[in-house]
């Protein structure tokens, strides 16, 4: 009797301490255009009350491409309602639980942080915290502020010496994106240990400022609970939690491209601010702002690279023109190193209208002449779980599309 209530407890500590991680057995993936006022009003219908479906990208407008998690209880009214809708879908991924049981393959291997795997937030931190131990006289921890769950928000920052041009990079806003922090930590320890000499140009002669995990709480919850989670975990309504982080910066916030409904994927969140993790964030940019030439914001997926600006009707930022250029040649750099084709542009023309963005805001409040968003691997067929093993080969194509920007940029006058 005593020992059978032990146990029963033991199990029930268990049960409910563990999260369970969703599992995705035969969830189908495909991918849709939306083209027609009806189907994107069905699909923001079905955004809303999903009862299964998970949105990839969110429904904003006619004129864009989405994909979308079909689970198999809802493969016969998926194929009915496209039908009448018009819509041909295109199946992109047959069991999306194959393709996250294939993300991590070096998963239980504990042979210390790297780039053959995704880590945890303390994981990452301690890495940075040995890195900073390494080298004190180089890089610098600033602690900026609290997630809403209460672990730390960290940036680090390198300089070799004073008078440098500013870079600033912000990865990790979106939780289920995993492969944006794993290319900025790359990113960090290239450029403290590479002897490559256009890196070693870029570590001595730049400053760079990096937030490897925008978002912490998002990324704990990718792995104890949904990989697919996107937002932050602060409580957005009786049945929904979250904001998204990049609809939440205060500059024509609001303005298109995002969601009042609090269970949305975009969801602007109840005031522009509202998630602590954006409010520390600009906090935090204020007091580096009028030292940043460039500010980079690390995303997946598509392979794109974004211009400002994202709201609706906004009009094109004065240096246009060399926002283009520039983008052109990085794209170049970045093709020639692995064949990995990025498309760039306006990212309201190339990809869809956003609003409350960091670039929108780091640009248009605080004057930042030259904002990007890097939207990394793939074009789909793993979208956010990429496979580890092409974590590296993604940091280095990036690091050679960094080496020609900068390059350009420094060209055309902005460093
Ligand atoms: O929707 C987003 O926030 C970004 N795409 S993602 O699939 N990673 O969610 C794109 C944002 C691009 N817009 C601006 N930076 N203005
Ligand atoms: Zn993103």
């Amino acid at each position: 009797m005593k020992l059978a209530g032990v146990l029963l407890l033991i199990t029930a500590v268990a049960f409910s301490a563990r999260a369970e991680q969703a599992r995705f057995d035969n969830y189908r993936v495909y991918e849709l255009s939306i083209v027609t006022m009806e189907q994107l009003e069905v699909l923001q219908y079905l955004e809303n009350y999903p009862d299964g479906y998970i949105f990839w990208e969110s429904p904003v407008q006619t004129n864009m491409e989405l994909s979308l998690v079909v689970p198999p209880h809802k493969y016969a009214d998926f194929a009915a309602f496209t039908a009448k809708l018009g819509m041909t879908p295109r199946l992109k991924i047959k069991n999306f639980q194959e393709v996250i049981d294939n993300e991590r393959p070096n998963k239980n291997r504990r042979d210390g942080f790297g780039w053959t795997d995704y880590y945890s937030v303390a994981e990452i931190y301690a890495w940075l915290d040995s890195m900073v131990a390494q080298y004190p006289s180089i890089l610098t921890k600033k602690v900026y502020g609290q997630s809403y769950e209460g672990r730390d928000l960290v940036a680090v920052e390198l300089s070799h010496k004073t008078g440098n041009p500013g870079i600033f990079i912000e990865a990790h806003i979106h939780a289920r994106e995993w492969i944006s922090s794993a290319t900025a930590t790359w990113l960090l320890n290239e450029l403290l240990t590479s002897t490559n000499s256009a890196v070693v140009d870029l570590a001595q002669n730049y400053d760079w400022y990096f937030i490897m995990v925008s978002n912490p709480d998002g990324l704990e919850f990718t792995r104890s609970d949904n990989r697919m989670w996107r937002k932050t975990r602060q409580p957005s309504s009786i049945l929904c939690f979250g904001t998204d982080g990049n609809r939440n910066f205060d500059y024509y916030w609001r303005n298109g491209g995002s969601s009042t409904n609090a269970c949305s994927d975009t969801y602007s969140g109840p005031t522009a601010f509202s998630e602590p993790e954006t409010e520390k964030m600009a906090e935090y940019y204020g007091t580096i702002a009028s030292r940043i030439n460039v500010q980079f914001s690390f995303h997946s997926y598509g392979q794109y690279l974004l211009t400002p600006y994202g709201f609706t009707g906004a009009p094109a930022p004065d240096n246009n023109a060399d926002l283009q250029q520039i983008a052109q040649i990085t794209a170049a750099a970045i093709r020639e190193t692995h064949g990995t084709v990025y498309t760039y542009g306006n990212s309201a023309q190339v990809l869809y209208v956003t609003s409350g963005s960091t670039n929108d805001y780091f640009m248009g409040v605080h004057g930042t002449k030259l904002a990007f968003t890097f939207e990394f691997r793939d074009t789909g067929s793993s979208g956010f779980a990429l496979p580890a093993n092409q974590i590296i080969p993604n940091a280095q194509e990036t690091l050679n599309g960094l080496i020609a920007f900068v390059a350009e940029a420094k060209a055309l006058g902005y460093m």
